[in-house]
This record gives C-alpha cells, sequence and structure tokens, in this order.
C-alpha cells in the first residue's frame, strides 16, 4: 500500500481501538444533531472528533469531512488527499448491542468529489469481533483488529457469485412498487432476509454470504436515506474493488459526482448479477 494511504488506515485502526473502547459509556445523546438532522450520540462525536484530529495529522492529508459535521475542514498544510468519513455508522444499533462500523473513503480531489475520484476505501466493522476491510489498487483485504495491532485474515476478498442473504431498508408501505415487485422476485429465487439496520454490518453480510443490500427510494422521499459521499461511494468502491456492483437503481454510485457534501443516494451494493436485475427491474 502507498505510504500515505497506508498511514490513513493505521490511522483508523488506532482510532477504531479507542471508539470501541469508549462505546459503553457513551450511548447517550448528545446535545446536537447532526447535518442531515439525526439526533447525535455521543459515541458519533467522539468518533468524528478523533478522525478529524488524527487523519489531518498526516501530511499527505488536505481535508477532512464527515457526516456528523456541515463543511469540510481544511489542513493547515495541504495534502493531496481528502477523506470523507462516517464516524459511527449505524450507532442507533448502540442501544441494541448490534453491529456498527466506521466508513473511510480517501479521495485525491477536494470534497464533494465524484466517485472516480477514490483512491482506496474501507470500513471497520465493530461485531463480536473487530474487523476492517480495505479497498486498494484492485484488491480488497481483510484485517482482524486487537487493540492498535492488525493481521490480515483474507487477502483478495471476492463476493460469492453465489447469492444467499438480502436485506433492504425502509418500511415496506413506503417502497415503490417496482421495487416491491423486485424483492418479491429474489425471494422467489430462494434468498434469506438479513438486515440488522446498520449499513457496514449489513454489507458485511453481503460480502461473506454474497447477496445483496440496499437502501431504497421511498415512495415520499426519492433519494433514500444514505449520504453519497460518506456511505455510498465507499461502500460501493469496496464493493466493486470485490468483484461486486453498485448502483443507484440506475447507475453505478462511483458514476456519480455530488453537488453538494450531505447529498443523500439510494444505494444497492452486492453481487453483480442481482444489481443487474435491481436496475432492469426499476428501469
Ligand atoms: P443510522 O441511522 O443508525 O446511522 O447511516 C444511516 C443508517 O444507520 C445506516 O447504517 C443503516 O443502513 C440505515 O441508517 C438504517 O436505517 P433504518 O433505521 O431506516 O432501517
Ligand atoms: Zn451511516
Amino acid at each position: 500500500m502507498a505510504d500515505a494511504i497506508e498511514a490513513v488506515f493505521e490511522t483508523v485502526v488506532t482510532t477504531a481501538a479507542d471508539v470501541r473502547d469508549a462505546l459503553a459509556e457513551q450511548r447517550a445523546y448528545a446535545d446536537a444533531k447532526n447535518p442531515s438532522g439525526e439526533q447525535q450520540l455521543a459515541a458519533d462525536v467522539y468518533a468524528d472528533e478523533l478522525l478529524e484530529e488524527r487523519l489531518l495529522a498526516i501530511d499527505a492529508v488536505g481535508s477532512y469531512a464527515s457526516e456528523e459535521r456541515d463543511s469540510v475542514i481544511d489542513a493547515d498544510d495541504g495534502g493531496q488527499y481528502h477523506v470523507a468519513c462516517d464516524p459511527l455508522d449505524g450507532s442507533s444499533n448502540l442501544q441494541s448491542n448490534n453491529g456498527m462500523g466506521t466508513i473511510v473513503g480517501v479521495f485525491d480531489e477536494p470534497l464533494p468529489a465524484p466517485g472516480s475520484a477514490l483512491v482506496a476505501s474501507g470500513f471497520v466493522l465493530y461485531g463480536p469481533i473487530t474487523t476492517m476491510l480495505v479497498a486498494h489498487d484492485g484488491t480488497v483485504t481483510e484485517y482482524l483488529l486487537d487493540g492498535d495491532e492488525r493481521s490480515v485474515l483474507t487477502e483478495d476478498v471476492t463476493i460469492p457469485d453465489d447469492p444467499v442473504v438480502y436485506g433492504f431498508g425502509g418500511r415496506i408501505p413506503d417502497w415503490t412498487d417496482a421495487f416491491r415487485a423486485y424483492v418479491d422476485d429474489i425471494e422467489a429465487d430462494r434468498l434469506k432476509l438479513r438486515y440488522g439496520g446498520a449499513m457496514v454490518a449489513d454489507v458485511n453480510q453481503v460480502v461473506t454470504y454474497g447477496g445483496i443490500f440496499g437502501y431504497p427510494m421511498l415512495e415520499d422521499r426519492p433519494e433514500g436515506k444514505l449520504r453519497l459521499q460518506f456511505e455510498g461511494h465507499p461502500i460501493g468502491h469496496v464493493i466493486e474493488t470485490a468483484g461486486g456492483a453498485s448502483s443507484d437503481g440506475a447507475q453505478s454510485l462511483l458514476a456519480r459526482d455530488p453537488s453538494e457534501l450531505h447529498e443523500r443516494t439510494p444505494v444497492f451494493v452486492g453481487t453483480d448479477s442481482l444489481v443487474d436485475q435491481l436496475e432492469a427491474a426499476l428501469s
């Protein structure tokens, strides 16, 4: 891995250890909302502040942006990479003690940046164990994190061709008719429903077993819920690098260029054939 990218993910590893240690004490709501109007937990704010401070301290990092703050924070002395983070994805799962994650996208253009400017991406999954997937240079590596240490679990991670699981967000009555018809079709193909309500945890099931995860367009919310720059882009990049596909319903998420930092988009990622089938069903 190039030194600068290595430094970014080394920082993510040490920060993940601190975030994990602090979770038990940080389940309370902070007295604030994020730029998308969602209530922040103390843990969201803590993870965001650690990542901001530590990532901006890396010479090659020129700016930091996250789901938890309005605008991009520039480093004092420039740097060629721009990092977009979802510091604690799925943090509403902290209440019920279910999976959560940290999502990271490294771009070589200032934010908001198009998906084509991604040079590396990754996510940490805080599950029964802590793991991290990193996509860089055309390959995805899975690590086991143990405190500040990491060891390789799997080189060249690829999404299984034979899909097993699916999980989609949003209330079923709010789904569009075309999307509901697609879900009926894939259920008829004997896929199993697995949905936990944290994107990283749900996506990691798709990486492990094959299948599709999505947060679709809703009748009264055609843009869906997830954020393109902080969630759609990095996760789409991990999945496409692992041989899968990503889509906003019509095109690859990596083909999208956000016009504003917190732009939302429908997100679908997973086994190639299921994403193709989805785009055909929605067209
Ligand atoms: P959360 O609001 O808990 O941070 O980031 C948004 C997100 O979680 C995703 O992780 C998750 O996939 C989605 O929202 C879950 O939304 P629903 O509660 O509507 O299913
Ligand atoms: Zn998120």
